[in-house]
């Protein structure tokens, strides 16, 4: 007998008010394709395992930020997880150059490069794929308002334990964020706006999807890659930038209590650039305000990605 579909067996999706517009063009594999086609298949690797890798990367005035920088990690993310890129960085530049004519892009925007280790048979040996799928969307991002880089981000250490940086190491930019998303989700539950995130050594790392920085005596620390951080390619902007204003900077073990004495604290990624955080485990960051170095590295920044 067969069944024939009527309007109550059909099931429709959901309307999702988080969808992505309509009219936006993705590039799939090998071309730009409108995002009602872009799909990944139920068989990939990436969304059966988590089996791939990312970038996130900003578009200011048209250009892509710090590109030559966010190719090189995602071939070394590539390069840990034995992941073949199916295309040069070359290549990539002009698929992400590509991607942005075809949504229009001339001014700001965000950039999601993807890889994932394709479609294959189920088992998690990667001799069961064979055809990488590389993704690149070009869009707008979700950014923190302005008031919180006015009032600073109130931050909670989280109790969820960074991975060890010798297991699903956080050097690579990978599609397994699951460590992440459960301290981002801690953070939420408890009415804060970030989690930092400590490691199986109790040492900081970093927050779920940025770099921290602390300010003691005039000198500026951060955790070092060892201690299970993503390379932000923000932080190493940060650290040129305060070395041009002669602020000492090192890359130390801190502790929690490292965190509650700061004079001053704030994070750094892609999406955040600098953001104050003021605010940790109810103690008051200094005297609870974006500091005087925290806002002179802000400036410091604007004018850098402005000039880039
Ligand atoms: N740590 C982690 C875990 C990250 O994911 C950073 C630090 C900062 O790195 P960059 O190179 O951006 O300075 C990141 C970057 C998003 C999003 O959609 C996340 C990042 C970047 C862009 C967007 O949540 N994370």
């Amino acid at each position: 007998m067969t069944t024939v579909a009527t309007e109550s067996t059909v099931r429709t999706t959901p309307m999702n008010p988080f969808a992505p517009r309509a009219d936006l063009k993705v590039w799939m594999g090998t071309e730009v394709v409108p995002v009602s086609e872009a799909r990944v298949g139920v068989f990939d690797h990436g969304l059966l395992y988590g089996d791939g890798i990312f970038e996130g990367i900003r578009i200011y005035n048209g250009r892509i930020f710090k590109e030559a920088e966010h190719i090189r990690r995602f071939f070394e993310s590539a390069k840990a997880i034995r992941l073949e890129l199916p295309m040069t960085g070359e290549e990539i530049s002009a698929a992400m150059y590509e991607t942005m004519r075809a949504n229009g892009i001339t001014g700001d925007g965000y950039i999601r490069l993807v890889c994932t280790r394709g479609v294959g048979l189920l088992g998690i040996s990667i001799s069961h794929t064979a055809c990488p799928m590389l993704i690149v969307i070009a869009d707008k991002i979700a950014l923190y308002p302005p008031e919180v880089y006015e009032r600073g981000l109130r931050c909670i250490v989280s109790s969820v334990v960074r991975n060890n940086a010798n297991s699903t190491s956080p050097r690579v930019k990978s599609l397994n964020y699951l460590n992440n998303v459960m301290a981002k989700l801690e953070a939420k539950d408890a009415g804060a706006d970030e989690a930092v995130m400590i490691n199986d050594e109790g040492h900081v790392s970093e927050c779920t999807g940025d770099n921290i920085f602390l300010v003691r005596y005039g000198e500026l620390l951060t955790p070092s890659p060892a201690e299970g951080i993503l390379e932000g390619v923000t932080r190493s902007v940060v650290m040129e930038l305060a070395r041009r204003r002669h602020i000492p900077v090192s890359e130390k073990v801190l502790i929690r209590h490292d965190l509650y004495i700061a004079d001053e604290c704030f994070a750094t990624g892609t999406a955040a650039e600098i953001v104050p955080i003021t605010e940790i485990n109810k103690r008051m960051i200094g005297d609870g305000k974006p500091g005087p170095i925290t806002r002179m590295l802000m400036q410091d920044f604007v004018a850098y990605r402005n000039e880039e």
